[in-house]
């Protein structure tokens, strides 16, 4: 994630937004009208950058052998493969999508740079990666490296209206995201220990956990945040956040015990979603 300069289709997009008029969403004025300001003037990127350390407390739970049964090629590709659905090494929690909620302005977002594309790839009949961070306006790039056949389904909002059949050597195709969504679950329909989740954000101030736990969110503007801690089978966790102009340290813990049994990849909790905001559509003047 970093800030990108506008393209010139951001731009055509960003003048599209602004030229709607009279529609049915009352709010749309208001959330467009920061954004071409920006466009026409970027303000130089803010220096507050929050950094820290995901955990997790207590025992946790043990990764299993994923069962690649019924397909000869999954079971070659993919063998020795452990879920990952609380991926934890040395109490250090990966995969974990951390982004900014209450205090973000989006008027001091960046415009999402539409030429930007995030690619997501079924490969060894798993999904790399397993949580994707990407913005409203931008596309994901999906391709199958398998030499069997997927079909990648995305549920839920956030432009994950896709079904999709992909066989062996299919083209990748492209979605772009046009709804805010945290959690998001896209999974395979051909094999089941196939999951993955889609965050869709409104803006730019997201990032997922490394393997060693860390994250680090740069080019925060000054304010009071709180920032949020989402993992699949874990929920949700919150830790305040006030940044001026420099660097601050977040960590957060997640308790072992909240853990929601589930099958393989997938996942029982429940997505957590945004309202359905106007500011940057794919389409942003439908007729
Ligand atoms: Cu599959």
């Amino acid at each position: 994630m970093s800030m990108k300069s506008y393209t010139p289709a951001a731009l055509v997009a960003l003048a599209a937004l602004v030229g709607c008029g009279g529609g049915s969403e009352p709010a749309k004025p208001a959330a467009s009208a920061a954004a071409p300001k920006s466009a026409a003037a970027p303000a130089p990127a803010a220096a507050g950058e929050i950094s820290g350390t995901v955990k997790l407390e207590g025992a946790p739970p043990a990764a299993n052998p994923v069962k690649m049964t019924g397909d000869a090629y999954c079971a070659g590709a993919g063998k020795g493969r452990m879920t990952e659905d609380v991926a934890v090494k040395d109490g250090k929690l990966a995969n974990v999508f951390v982004y900014l909620k209450e205090g973000v302005d989006l008027a001091k977002a960046p415009a999402a740079d539409a030429s930007v594309t995030v690619e997501f790839d079924q490969k060894g009949c798993w999904y790399a990666p397993h949580v994707v961070g990407v913005r409203v306006g931008q596309k994901v790039k999906i391709l199958n490296s398998d030499e069997t056949m997927h079909n990648v389904h995305g549920m839920g909002e956030g432009g994950l209206g896709f079904n999709q059949g992909m066989s062996k050597g299919a083209p990748p195709f492209e979605v772009t995201m046009d709804t805010p969504a945290i959690g998001s679950k896209v999974k395979c329909d051909v094999h089941g220990w196939m999951g993955a989740w889609f965050n869709v954000m409104e803006h730019p101030w997201f990032a997922v956990s490394a393997a060693d736990g860390s994250y680090t969110i740069k080019s925060v503007p000054d304010g009071d945040y709180t920032v949020h801690f989402w993992q699949e089978k874990l929920g949700e966790v919150t830790m305040p956040a006030k940044v001026a102009g420099g660097k601050i340290t977040v960590d957060a813990s997640f308790k072992a015990n909240k853990f929601i049994p589930g099958s393989g990849g997938g996942g029982a909790a429940p997505p957590r979603r945004f309202p359905r905001t106007p500011t940057a559509r794919s389409s942003p003047c439908p007729d």
